[in-house]
Parts: C-alpha cells; structure tokens; sequence
C-alpha cells in the first residue's frame, strides 16, 4: 500500500466511526461537471473576469444589464452540465448512513449552483445563495427569469433584468454577492451542523473566502477531524488531519463507496 492508499484508508476510517458528519464544498467540488472555479490559475471566473465589476451589490446598482446577463450566462452553463462522480458518491453516502442508522450526514455547500441537488442530495444548505433563486432588489419577493437561452452567448451580453411583479422594482441574481451578509437561515443551518459534528469533510474550496470559511475552522477547534479533498493547497492544509490530493470525482467515490 502506498503513501497515498494508506491515507485514504485511514480517512475511511474515521468517516466510518464518525456519527455526524457535515460536508462543505466549493467551486471544485462541480469542476468537473464543466462549471469554472473562481481562483484557480487561468480557468477560474476571476482570472478572466472582475469580481469588483460582477460580483458587488455597487457593481449591480451602476449597470444592472450587464451584471444580469453575466449571471444568465453562468446559469445557462450550469444547467447544460451535470453532476460528477463526486456528487453522486457524496448523495450515495448520505443515503446510506441514513438507512443503516450510522447517523447524519449534512452538506454545506458555497456554490449557487444545483448539482449536489440533481445527484440526490435533498437538502444542501446553500451559504452563498443560488443562480435559480433571483429576487426583487428593492421588495425581495421571488422573481422570474426567462428560460435559459441554451445559446447564451459565451461571458455573456447585456440584458436587462427583468422587473418585479409586486412592486416593479429590479430583479437580482440571487447569490451572495461581496459585502452582503449570508442568508439567516443557511448560516443559522451550517453554524448549527459544523458546531455539533465529529468530522468536517472539505471537498473543493480555496478557504479563502469569510464567514464561509470560519465555520470548518471552529469545528475543528471544538473538536471535529477534518478531512480535505482539493488537487492543491489551500488555507485548510494545516487543520486537515488528512489531505487527500486529488479531484472531487476521483477521490470522494474511493472515500466514501469503496
Ligand atoms: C478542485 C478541483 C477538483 C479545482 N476537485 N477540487 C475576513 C477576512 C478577510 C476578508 C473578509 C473577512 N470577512 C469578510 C471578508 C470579506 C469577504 C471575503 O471573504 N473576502 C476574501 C476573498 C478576502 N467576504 C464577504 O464579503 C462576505 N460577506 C461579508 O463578510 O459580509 C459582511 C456583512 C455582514 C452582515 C451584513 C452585511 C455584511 C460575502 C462573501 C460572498 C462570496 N461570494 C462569492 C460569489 C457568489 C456568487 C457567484 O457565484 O458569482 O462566492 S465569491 C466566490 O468565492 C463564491 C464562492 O462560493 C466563494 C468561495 O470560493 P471557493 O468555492 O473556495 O472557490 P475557489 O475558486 O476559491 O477555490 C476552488 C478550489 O477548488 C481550489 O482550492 C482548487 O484547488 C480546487 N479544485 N479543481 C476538487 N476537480
């Protein structure tokens, strides 16, 4: 057994003597499924575009068309991909942990988009928002999009967002932009599993971005083992008892249903 094998042997171990277990991605985590990251070298949003320009509540308020149409291309993408190898394991695991009574496993996820739904994970508490839940920006009622141009220009275009039914105010894309708060409900959910779990799962995040990444960290100073997924280095290496360096649709099948 090599170095790499041994690893990913012990990590089986713990998750099979751990009770609760919440499972926190990123953007890596839906790499595979053909949906950019945001940081990594070259292929990550933000190598090709701003982040102050896109992704601001300022950005949105100086030129919403061009905000709503970026945000149309990304949803296009994600819907015309599907879950990886990665997603499935993970939603086979929960499943079957539930069914044998081995206890509970949650998912935390940072990303907006609806893969750890559509591989059959039912509940995934989504801290940074969704590409499929806009909102009015003035009322916050629900509000609609049109269906998803399967032809949405690459990067996307200006298009301007639609207005709301209820008082005509402007509809949002309903993520998480920078400077906002979380959703009460999602951070209330994710505080509420990692402050009460025995092993903390990272699959695909950089541990960059806050409040997100505080929650894992506290975890592990209360107690819980973390285990990370990730080809790369990131701001968790330190506090992962195991690194297991390799792609979410490689490694998490091997992990979790080998
Ligand atoms: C693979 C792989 C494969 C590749 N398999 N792995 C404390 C310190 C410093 C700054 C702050 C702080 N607290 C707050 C801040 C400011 C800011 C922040 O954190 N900035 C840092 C970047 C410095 N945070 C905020 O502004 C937050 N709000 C806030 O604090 O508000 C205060 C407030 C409170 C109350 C009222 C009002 C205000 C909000 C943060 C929102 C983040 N939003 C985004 C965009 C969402 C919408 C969209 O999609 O456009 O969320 S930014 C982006 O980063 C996105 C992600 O969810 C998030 C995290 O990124 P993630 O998932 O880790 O992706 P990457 O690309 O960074 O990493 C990918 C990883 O995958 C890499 O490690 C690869 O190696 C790996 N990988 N292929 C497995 N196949």
């Amino acid at each position: 057994m090599d170095q790499d094998d041994a690893m990913l042997h012990e990590a089986r171990k713990a998750l099979m003597q751990a009770r609760r277990i919440v499972v926190f991605t990123g953007a890596g985590m839906s790499a595979e499924s053909g949906v950019p990251t945001f940081r990594d070298a070259l292929t990550g949003l933000w190598a090709r575009f701003s982040a102050e320009a896109l992704a601001t509540p300022e950005a949105f308020a100086r030129d919403p068309a061009l905000v709503w149409g970026w945000y149309e291309w990304r949803r296009a993408r994600v819907r015309a991909a599907q879950p990886n190898a990665g997603h499935r394991a993970i939603a086979a695991f929960a499943a079957h942990r539930a069914a044998d009574d081995g206890g509970c496993v949650t998912v935390v996820t940072q990303n907006v988009d609806d893969l750890h739904e559509r591989a059959g994970t039912p509940a995934a508490v989504h801290l940074h928002g969704s590409l499929f839940a806009p909102r009015c920006s003035a009322c916050a009622a629900p509000g609609a999009f049109a269906e998803a141009d399967p032809l949405e220009p690459e990067d996307g275009r200006h298009l301007e967002p639609p207005h709301c039914a209820h008082c005509g105010g402007t509809i949002r894309p309903g993520v998480v932009w920078f400077g906002e708060g979380l959703p009460e409900a999602a951070w209330a959910a994710a505080s509420a599993a990692l402050g009460d779990c025995d092993l903390v799962l990272c699959v695909g995040t950089s541990a960059l971005v806050y409040p997100a990444a505080a929650l894992p960290e506290r975890a592990v100073r209360a107690g819980a083992l973390l285990v990370q997924v990730n080809p790369g280095r990131t701001a968790f290496d330190a506090l992962a008892r195991f690194n297991l360096r390799g792609s979410a649709a490689t490694v998490l099948p091997a992990l979790l249903c080998g």
